[in-house]
C-alpha cells in the first residue's frame, strides 16, 4: 500500500469542534461576552458552564439572605436600552432569586443558550503554538478548540473551604455557601454553627437564625457593616428609573466604583465634628456602600478613615444588648473599607436573640471538626450543621484552576507564582489570545461587577474585531508593559488604605500560602477605561501582534 494510503491515526483534538472563540462561564460576563462575539461579531462561538443554568456567582451562591450590595438599578446590564426598559426590579437590594430571574430573561431575549453547554466543567485549557489554537478539556474528557480563549469564570468563584482537622469525619451537614444546595437547606430546629464574618456571613447570620433552633456565629476578624435599608421599591421610584437611563448609565460609567453614586468631594477635615456626625448619620439612616462616599479621603488618610471607624463600632455597641458581645463584634482590626465593606440586613440585631451566640476564634482558634461539633482551643460546640461562610480564593483561584498551560508548556500557576501578572488585567504575557474579563490588575472587584464586565467584554470583542481586520493571528502583552501594569497596580493600592487590611481577600490572605499581592486595580473604574481605550486607540501598545505571513507587508 503507498505511503499516500495511511490514514494517520486521529487524535482527539482533531476531531474535536473549532470555534472562533470560547468562553468559559455563563455570568454576567460570559453572557455578555457571547452577545458581543456571536451576535455583534458573527463568530462562531461556544460558551462552556459547570452549572445546569445561566447565573454564574447567582446560580451558585443561593445561601440564605444573599443578596447583592449594589442597588437594583445599577445592578443590570445597560448596553441595550431596550433590555433595560424590559425590566423591573421589586426590591432597593435584589436578592439571589430576582437576579436569576432577570438573566434567565436576558439568556431568553437573547437566545443565549443555543451556543452554552451547561454542566460542562473546564478542566483544561493548552495552547497549541503550531496551530495557533487552544484546545480546552471538560471533565468528560472532551475537547474543544478555538483561536481566542475569553475566561468569564469571576473573581469570586473557587470556594474557600478551611482545610480544618477532622471535617472528613464530620457526622452532621457541613456547607460553603458558594456551593449552595439548589434545593436548600432546612435548618428548623437544629444546632448551626457558622465560620466566617464577611459579607457572606453578614447576610445569612440573621435569615439563618430566624429559624435554627441555635446558632453559633464563629468570629476570626470583627468587621464593619451599614444597615442596607432594604425594601420594596415604589412606583414612584420605578418609574424615576426609566426615565433616567441615559444619566444612570452616564454616572456609573464616568465614576470611579461603577455605582450610580459618586464620592462627595470633601475632606472630613473640612466639616467639624458636629457637622461629620450628623454627615455619617444620614448616610447610615439611608444605608448602603454609600456610606463609603460621604468623604474623600475615607480611603485616603488613616485620620480620616479614624472618624468613620469610630462611628461605626460606636453604632454596634449600641445595636448589641450584651456589653461582651458588643465589644467582640466591635474589636475590628482593619480601616473601614479597607476590606470589601458589607451592608446588612438585621445583622447587630441578630446578636440580641436568645438563639445567637458569638465566639471568638481569634483568641481561641478553631482546632478540629469533631463527629458532632467544633472544637476551639477553649471548648466544644456540639453541632448540627455548619455553615462555611469562609470566602474564596479569589482573583486567580478561578483561573489557576483552569489549568491553563500557555506557550512552550507553561503553566498560569508557573507564571504567577508569584503573584498574578497581567496588563490591564486582560492579557497575560506568554498566553497568546487568551483574555481574562475581570482579571486581576483589573478594577473589577473594586467596583459594581456589571460596569467592569460591561467595560471589558466590549474592549476584547473591539480588540478581536481589530485583530481580524487588520490579519492578526496572534495577540499577547510584552513583558515590559506586563512589569509597568503590575507595578502600576501596586502604587495605585499603595496610595490608598486598602493594603492595611491584613486579613483581607484582595490580598491573598485569606487563603494559606497563596503570595500576597494586592490583586485589583484600585486607581478606579473611569480612569482604568480611559487607559484601556487609549491603548486600543494607540494601535494596542503594549501587546505584540503577530499577523498572517499573507498579510506582513515590507
Ligand atoms: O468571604 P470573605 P465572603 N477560621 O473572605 C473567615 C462578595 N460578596 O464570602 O477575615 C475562621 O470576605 C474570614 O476571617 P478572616 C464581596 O465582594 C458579594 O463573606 O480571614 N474563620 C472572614 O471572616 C465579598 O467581600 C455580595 O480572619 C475563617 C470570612 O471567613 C466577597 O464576596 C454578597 C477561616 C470570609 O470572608 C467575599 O465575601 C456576599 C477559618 N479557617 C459576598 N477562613 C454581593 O452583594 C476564613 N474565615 C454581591
Amino acid at each position: 500500500m503507498p505511503d499516500t494510503m495511511i490514514a494517520s491515526p486521529k487524535t482527539p483534538h482533531d476531531t474535536a469542534p473549532e470555534y472562533d472563540a470560547l468562553i468559559i462561564g455563563a455570568g454576567f460576563a460570559g453572557m455578555y461576552e457571547l452577545i458581543c462575539l456571536r451576535d455583534r461579531l458573527g463568530l462562531n462561538v461556544r460558551v462552556l458552564e459547570a452549572g445546569d443554568e445561566v447565573g454564574g456567582t447567582w446560580y451558585w451562591n443561593r445561601y440564605p439572605g444573599a443578596r447583592c450590595d449594589s442597588e437594583s438599578h445599577v445592578y443590570n446590564y445597560t448596553f441595550s436600552k431596550e433590555l433595560y426598559d424590559s425590566w423591573e426590579w421589586s426590591e432597593r437590594y435584589p436578592g439571589q432569586a430576582e437576579i436569576m430571574r432577570y438573566m434567565k430573561h436576558v439568556a431568553d431575549r437573547f437566545d443565549l443558550r443555543r451556543s452554552i453547554s451547561f454542566g460542562t466543567r473546564v478542566t483544561g485549557a493548552a495552547y497549541d503554538e503550531a496551530a495557533n489554537r487552544w484546545i480546552v478539556t471538560t471533565e468528560h474528557g472532551d475537547t474543544h478548540t478555538a483561536r481566542f480563549l475569553i475566561t468569564a469564570v469571576g473573581c469570586l468563584s473557587t470556594a474557600n473551604v478551611p482545610a480544618i482537622p477532622g471535617l472528613s469525619e464530620f457526622k452532621g451537614e457541613w456547607y460553603h455557601t458558594g456551593q449552595w444546595p439548589q434545593e436548600g437547606v432546612d435548618f428548623t430546629g437544629k444546632t448551626v454553627g457558622l465560620i466566617g464574618t464577611g459579607s457572606t456571613g453578614i447576610q445569612a447570620t440573621p435569615v439563618i437564625a430566624e429559624q435554627a433552633g441555635h446558632l453559633t456565629v464563629f468570629q476570626r476578624t470583627a468587621n464593619y457593616s451599614v444597615p442596607a435599608n432594604n425594601g420594596p421599591l415604589t412606583a414612584e421610584f420605578k418609574q424615576w428609573v426609566r426615565d433616567n437611563y441615559d444619566e444612570i448609565r452616564r454616572i456609573s460609567r464616568s465614576n470611579a466604583n461603577g455605582q450610580a453614586f459618586t464620592v462627595e468631594d470633601r475632606s472630613v477635615f473640612d466639616v467639624d465634628q458636629e457637622e461629620r456626625q450628623a454627615i455619617y448619620e444620614a448616610a447610615w439612616a439611608k444605608g448602603g456602600l454609600q456610606f463609603r462616599a460621604t468623604f474623600r479621603d475615607l480611603l485616603l488618610d488613616k485620620a480620616a478613615n479614624d472618624t468613620a471607624s469610630e462611628f461605626l463600632k460606636a453604632k454596634i455597641r449600641s445595636l448589641v444588648h450584651d456589653p461582651a458581645t458588643a465589644a467582640l463584634l466591635a474589636d475590628i482590626d482593619h480601616p473601614y473599607a479597607a476590606k470589601r465593606p458589607p451592608i446588612d440586613t438585621g445583622y447587630f440585631d441578630a446578636f440580641n436573640r436568645d438563639n445567637v451566640s458569638l465566639v471568638d476564634v481569634r483568641a481561641n482558634p478553631i482546632e478540629r471538626i469533631l463527629p458532632h461539633g467544633v472544637q476551639t482551643s477553649a471548648g466544644e460546640y456540639p453541632l448540627d450543621i455548619i455553615v462555611f461562610a469562609t470566602g474564596f480564593d479569589a482573583m486567580t483561584g478561578p483561573l489557576l484552576r483552569l489549568n491553563i498551560q500557555g506557550r512552550d508548556g507553561v503553566t498560569l500557576r508557573e507564571a504567577w507564582a508569584s503573584g498574578p501578572r497581567t496588563y490591564l488585567g486582560l492579557q497575560v504575557s506568554g498566553f497568546p489570545n487568551l483574555f481574562t474579563i475581570t482579571g486581576p490588575g483589573s478594577p473589577s472587584v473594586l467596583t459594581n461587577m456589571p460596569v467592569a464586565i460591561e467595560q471589558h467584554a466590549e474592549w476584547i470583542a473591539d480588540c478581536i474585531a481589530h485583530l481580524r481586520e487588520t490579519g492578526v493571528e496572534q495577540m499577547e502583552p510584552k513583558p515590559d508593559a506586563v512589569e509597568q501594569w503590575v507595578s502600576r497596580v501596586n502604587e495605585a493600592a499603595s496610595a490608598t488604605l486598602l493594603p492595611q487590611a491584613s486579613s483581607s481577600w484582595y490580598l491573598g490572605a485569606n487563603v494559606p500560602g497563596k503570595p500576597r499581592v494586592f490583586m485589583p486595580f484600585a486607581g478606579g473604574m473611569a480612569r482604568y477605561r480611559e487607559i484601556c481605550d487609549q491603548v486600543a486607540a494607540n494601535g494596542y501598545e503594549g501587546f505584540t501582534m503577530t499577523h498572517e505571513p499573507s498579510r506582513i507587508t515590507a
